[in-house]
């Protein structure tokens, strides 16, 4: 074990959180790379429960030095609610290191966010409202703030600047909406600047000489696969890259230090925000599957789609992320199904009244949102398996559908989540 990246395979909230936190206790490090505070990743311990949003899920490991990357941005007055929260319940977050590289999202990051997925009717994406996309953006535009931008007045206040040039514009003219202050902003940002001092470092150093010293670092993805701005459900996506090859980009690490890459999946799958999602079901099963799930967003407490698994989905996580092995969740959460259909492929009606299979992932958007699900139907079991922790004491018709995911996913399933806590796990050789 060395570098370990840890991805979400489908649509996200697929149980990410306790597979870094069981794994935690084999790593040094553990790195966020993508996303910022739109993560909710849960982890339970005993009878608490953590929901964690910027800070990585390794951070309830007291051996574990958690890492916030490059590729993440960062708000930072959210960063000090989580660590003091945390910190109020006994987790030290002392160890906690943040790049300095890392880019900063704004309070107006967050407004624009919000006014514009207002105004954006039938467009709207369904944000989490945290300014992700602006902030990303403003990345991408070459007028971000990087946190080392937090200790040069001038020279944050230029950016400031810049920055609110355009946006002001845009809020006062087009949205109706009061303009930021630069002087207020300014003032803010060193504030926070200085509070955050302790933690800045040069992560990408840090976690190169870690792994050089035969160190373990666990990369935690946030959000996931079909969420990836170039691998996902474009444009219905986050705007960062949840794929392995974020990880890299994300952290300032090099490809050939990872050995390993763990997609997190679903025994059935989840969508929050809007976007196509062939597998949705918008009936009684849904709804038993979202109360059996607790399938409620850990950010914004949103109701989450829910539908069977999608194989084709996970056979394309599988590709895009080079996964070598899947961590498969909340099977306990099928319990009592007579029989459980799983998605195979897709067909698509053409313009013209003729039939397409998908067998993979079409990368063409309007094929995708028309594709309806071709289903194959497992027997289902009735017997509890959260107490199971062999798999060959699962009922038969459980391993059965176990090892029809994995033939369908093209990728072997290492462990399985039978409920929330930390023992409710199973390791498959
Ligand atoms: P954003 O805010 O710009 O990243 O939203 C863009 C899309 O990405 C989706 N997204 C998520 N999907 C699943 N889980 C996420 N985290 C929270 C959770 C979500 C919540 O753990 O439950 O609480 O609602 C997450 N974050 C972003 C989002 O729904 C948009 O579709
Ligand atoms: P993440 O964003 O991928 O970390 O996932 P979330 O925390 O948003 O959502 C996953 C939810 O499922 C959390 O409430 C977890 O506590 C819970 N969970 C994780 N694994 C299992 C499992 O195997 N069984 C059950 N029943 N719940 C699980
Ligand atoms: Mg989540």
């Amino acid at each position: 074990m060395a570098g370990i990246v840890l991805v979400g395979a489908q649509w996200g909230d697929e149980g990410k959180g306790k597979a870094t936190d069981l794994i935690g206790e084999k790593v040094h490090y553990v790195a966020r790379f993508n996303g910022g505070n739109n993560a909710g990743h849960t982890v339970v311990v005993g009878d608490e429960s953590y929901a964690l949003h910027l800070l990585p899920s390794g951070i309830i490991n007291e051996n574990v030095t958690p890492v916030i990357g490059n590729g993440v941005v960062v708000d930072v007055e959210v960063l000090f609610q989580e660590i003091e929260g945390l910190e109020a319940r006994g987790i030290d977050c002392s160890k906690l290191r943040v790049s300095d590289s890392a880019h900063i999202i704004a309070p107006y990051h967050r407004v624009i966010d919000k006014v514009t997925e207002r105004y954006a009717g039938k467009r709207k994406i369904g944000t989490t409202g945290r300014g992700i996309g602006p902030a990303y953006a403003d990345k991408i535009n070459r007028v971000g703030i990087r946190i080392h931008d937090l200790y040069t007045p001038e020279i944050l206040r230029d950016k400031v600047e810049a920055s609110l040039h355009q946006k002001n514009q845009m809020l006062v003219k087009l949205y109706n909406q009061r303009a930021i202050d630069v002087d207020e902003t300014v003032t803010k940002l060193l504030d926070l600047g200085e509070k955050l001092r302790p933690y800045v470092a040069n992560t990408g150093l840090l976690l190169n000489q870690a792994l050089d010293r035969g160190e373990n670092v666990l990369f935690e993805g946030g959000q996931a696969t079909m969420l990836d701005v170039d691998h996902g459900t474009y444009p219905y996506v986050t705007s960062s890259n949840p794929t392995a090859g974020g990880a890299c980009t994300g952290s300032g690490v090099g490809p050939t230090k990872i050995d390993r890459v763990i997609g997190v999946s679903k025994a059935y799958i989840t969508r929050v925000g809007e976007g196509p999602f062939p597998t949705e079901l918008l009936n009684d099963d849904g709804d038993w599957l979202r109360e059996q799930g607790h399938e409620y967003g850990v950010t914004t407490g949103r109701p989450r789609r829910c539908g069977w698994f999608d194989s084709v989905v996970n056979r394309y996580a599988a590709q895009v992320n080079g996964l070598t092995d899947i961590v498969l969740t909340k099977l306990d959460v099928l319990t009592g199904l007579e029989s459980i259909p799983i998605c195979v492929a897709y067909d698509v009606e053409n313009a013209d009244g003729t039939h397409t299979r998908y067998d993979e992932m079409p990368t063409d958007q309007d094929a995708f949102a028309k594709a309806k699900p071709i289903y194959e139907e497992m027997p289902g079991w009735s017997e509890d398996i959260s107490q199971v922790h062999n798999f060959e004491d699962l009922p038969v018709n459980t391993q059965n559908y176990v090892k029809r995911l994995e033939e369908l996913s093209n990728c072997r399933i290492s462990a399985i989540g039978t409920g929330p806590q930390r023992d409710h796990i199973i390791s498959v050789h």
